[in-house]
């Protein structure tokens, strides 16, 4: 349409200039001329309103498209955003139902403990047939091995046990390990009958401990040292500690391992003693042995083995073992037991 009124333009422009052209020619052509800029004029003037008003129907049309597209696209991001607070809403509830299941369980658990760790402590429950936990730890086929130490709870103890998990086979539970010189055994009967010490440094189990533990299972015991960069070991078939009225008396099996020495000498000679202390003398010697040997141990007249001697020292007070043919003087010890 646009293309028709410019078209028009042109040629009346066109016959304009003819007619100018022509001017003074004569007289009578002035009046046509008049008359042909007048339609002119009103030509230009219709079609310069007939554009706006198309050009207004276009705005028109435009702002209500733009209008419809807003409000379109305004109620899918109200769906959203509502969709999203009910989601937000569900989850949040969801949660707080499990946080607060999960806050009672623990409440149930720990309520259990108590109970259970009272009953044990008051002696209304004796768990006569647990096995050690240091047992579950045998050096068996696993897509990951144990370490070779394992600092773990002992529920029948009621308190940590250090378990050794590689050596022959594993499942030993340590009962006393000298490492170095920070820990002193020099100590009366109640240390040693509640232990001292702690893993995986120096330490002693404690003879009540150990009485408990051997006297409801079988045990072997092992003895772990370190002789001038020589591991030497001595192993009996048995072992167990009677309980604090006969004084912790040993009681042991036949030895095998790797210590030698004269036949005998060895644990087995404190065999059947009863354990002494500096200020509980049980052995069959005149002297107080443990305050005489500077140690704690099931002495007769007085040792053969003083492993909870003086550390550091070569002579009869230090850590030592006595193999009929001179003393050793261990610079690391590990006893260790596992049920059999
Ligand atoms: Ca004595």
């Amino acid at each position: 349409m646009e293309r028709g009124f410019y078209a028009v333009v042109v040629i009346c422009m066109a016959v304009f200039m003819s007619e100018v052209q022509q001017s003074g020619q004569t007289r009578g052509h002035v009046t046509g001329t008049d008359q042909l800029l007048s339609s002119l004029q009103q030509l230009i003037t219709k079609s310069g309103i007939d554009l706006q008003k198309k050009m207004d129907d276009k705005l028109k049309q435009l702002k209500k498209n733009l209008q419809d597209s807003i409000s379109f696209f305004e109620d899918k991001i109200e769906d959203r955003i509502s969709q999203l607070q009910t989601d937000f809403l569900d989850r949040t509830v969801s949660l707080e139902e499990k946080i607060e299941l999960n806050q009672n369980n623990r409440v149930n658990v720990k309520n259990q403990t108590d109970t259970i760790s009272e009953m044990l402590t008051s002696g209304e429950v004796k768990v006569t047939c647990m096995t050690p936990v240091c047992h579950r730890y045998m050096d068996r086929p696993r897509s990951t091995p144990y370490p070779p130490y394992i600092i773990t709870f002992d529920a029948f103890l009621n308190r940590n046990v250090f378990c050794d998990t590689k050596t022959q086979g594993g499942g030993w539970i340590v009962i006393q390990r000298r490492t170095g010189p920070d820990v002193d055994f020099y100590r009366d009967w109640a240390d040693y009958k509640n232990g001292f010490g702690k893993a995986p440094g120096n330490f002693w189990l404690g003879n009540e401990a150990i009485h408990n533990l051997t006297v409801r299972h079988h045990y072997r015991l092992r003895v772990d040292m370190l002789v001038k960069d020589q591991e030497l070991f001595a192993e009996y078939t048995s072992f167990g500690i009677e309980d604090e009225s006969d004084n912790y008396r040993l009681r042991l099996g036949s030895y095998s391992g790797t210590v030698g020495g004269f036949p005998g000498f060895d644990l087995s000679y404190h065999n059947n003693m009863q354990f002494s202390t500096r200020d509980r003398d049980n052995d069959l010697d005149p002297r107080n042995c443990a305050s005489h040997l500077h140690g704690a141990w099931w002495y007769q007249y007085c040792y053969l083995a003083n492993l909870n001697g003086l550390w550091g020292v070569q002579t009869r007070k230090g850590i030592s073992w006595d193999t009929g043919f001179g003393s050793l003087y261990p610079t690391f010890v590990e006893m260790k037991i596992r049920k059999v």
